[in-house]
């Protein structure tokens, strides 16, 4: 199955490329597309309509400010949405955090952190969800966190011969 990286605004790609870059890492296939609960709402519905004929499991949805884009998608949808608060000025992600995590009750979606750590998270938790039913990427998973692993033991590693001087 597919992943649909939605984001409210192109100005937000430039903070979602590790989530694209981790989703390819992971060999997921993804569609990504500028739609918005607000200036496109036509097309932002008719894309979430038609998306599982397409193959799309799980959607990640990006906005910053009144964050509304996961929300919406979620009332069109019973396949799982992940929000990912942007971080923008004024108000540094807390106006997106908000509006995406205090979603009514009925309606769910799975919030991110604001800042860097949400859209690498957001293609991890993607994959997991999607791993329940493929064996192949759920061990490709498991490959990406040893890497992970070993990628830290490095700079611990690095780390310890530094201090050694
Ligand atoms: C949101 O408004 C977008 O997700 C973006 O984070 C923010 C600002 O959009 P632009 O004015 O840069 O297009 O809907």
């Amino acid at each position: 199955m597919k992943v649909a990286l939605l984001m409210g605004s192109d100005s937000d790609y430039p903070r979602l490329e590790p989530c694209v870059k981790t989703l390819r890492e992971l060999e997921l296939e993804c569609e990504v597309r500028v739609l918005s609960a607000h200036r496109t709402p036509g097309p932002l519905i008719e894309f979430v309509r038609a998306a599982p004929q397409r193959g799309i499991g799980v959607f990640i949805c990006a906005a910053g400010g009144a964050a509304h884009l996961a929300g919406v998608v979620a009332a069109h949808t019973d396949r799982p949405v992940l929000g990912i608060p942007m971080d923008n000025p004024p108000l540094n992600g807390l106006d997106a955090l908000l509006s995406t995590v205090q979603m009514p009750g009925g309606v769910p979606v799975a919030a991110l952190g604001t800042g860097p750590g949400g859209p690498v998270n957001a293609a991890l938790f993607a994959a997991r969800v999607l791993a329940l039913e493929d064996e192949r990427l759920s061990a490709r998973l498991a490959a990406y966190r040893e890497r992970q692993a070993e990628s830290v033991a490095a700079r611990d590693a690095a780390l310890q011969g530094k201090l050694r001087g």
